[in-house]
């Protein structure tokens, strides 16, 4: 039987279902994955040295510029059809979760309403110094090329530096958030992994606890991601194609 027949017979087998996704979901969006997110004048720089609370305190106005511009990448970004499919499949009765590494709210605006963030979000920022949540004005947001240095904002408290909401390598996960992922992958039927490499540690762990949770796996990627379980099914293909198919064959409209 193909893989697909296979999916669309234990999707119309469950009802508790949690969408794991990673940067390959949006790719489709317009928003550059991880390993391609480094286009232009950021070539020169690796993303995990980047994305790092030392890259920040050597150098705030390149880290702060470089996440203003991603912000405005991604608020200028619309949802593609495979957040719509996630979201059309809560409304078709399923009992859908996700859990996100992506920091884009492109889940939300597709109208899928408690999104787990483990590595946080572009559209919230906090002071580096007492950890207060930062509400930035319009004007604080503008960024003209990209490349551009912008000192971030000063913490009206403590006069701390106003750092991206975001999960930086070596810092820990949202306490709440990784609880929430991991009660939600201990107990559902089916993780669906959606154009995620599996790289980035705790989150690749997840769909091993759902094996180990005798939970099916299903893999929704451009490459074989798949660790080789025979609960496990590997769809190859782009999430924006793979997703709506599925439910074309369950007859969710
Ligand atoms: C932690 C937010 C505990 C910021 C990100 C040594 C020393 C210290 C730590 C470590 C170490 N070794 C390992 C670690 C842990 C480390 C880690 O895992 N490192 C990796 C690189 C080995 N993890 C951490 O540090 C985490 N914290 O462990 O805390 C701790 C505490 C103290 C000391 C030690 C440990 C925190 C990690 C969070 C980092 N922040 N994002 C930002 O984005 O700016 S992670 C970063 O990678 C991305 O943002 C993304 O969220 C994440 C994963 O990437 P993917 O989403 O998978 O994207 P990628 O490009 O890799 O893949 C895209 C996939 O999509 C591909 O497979 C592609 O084929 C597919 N695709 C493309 N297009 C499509 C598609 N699929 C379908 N359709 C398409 N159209
Ligand atoms: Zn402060």
């Amino acid at each position: 039987m193909t893989q697909i027949r296979e999916a669309v017979d234990v999707l119309a087998a469950v009802r508790r279902i949690v969408f794991f996704t990673g940067a390959g979901i949006s790719a489709e969006s317009g928003i550059p994955t991880f390993r391609d997110k480094l286009s232009g004048l950021w070539a020169k720089h690796d993303p995990q040295r980047l994305e790092t609370a030392d890259a920040f305190r050597e150098n705030p106005a390149l880290v702060w510029g470089w996440y203003l511009w991603r912000r405005q990448q991604a608020m200028m970004a619309q949802p593609n059809a495979a957040h719509y499919s996630i979201s059309r499949l809560a409304k078709a009765g399923w009992d859908v979760s996700v859990v996100t590494q992506n920091i884009d709210d492109l889940h939300e605006r597709a109208g899928v309403d408690a999104v787990v963030h483990l590595h946080g979000s572009l559209l919230s920022a906090k002071c580096s110094g007492c950890h207060r949540p930062v509400a930035l004005q319009t004007d604080q947001l503008s960024i003209s090329k990209e490349g551009e240095l912008v000192e971030p904002p000063r913490c009206n408290y403590c006069n701390g530096r106003t750092r991206p909401g975001v999960v930086w390598f070596r810092e820990n996960l949202p306490g709440d958030a990784w609880l929430s992922a991991v009660r939600l992958v201990r107990t559902c039927d089916l993780l669906i992994s959606v154009g995620t490499s599996g790289v980035v540690r705790p989150a690749a762990d997840l769909p091993e606890m759902a094996i180990r949770a005798n939970a099916a796996v299903i893999y929704v990627n451009l490459e074989d991601v798949s660790m080789g379980d025979e609960r496990e099914i590997m769809l190859i293909g782009s999430a924006g194609q793979v997703l709506p198919e599925l439910l074309t064959r369950l007859g969710v409209s």
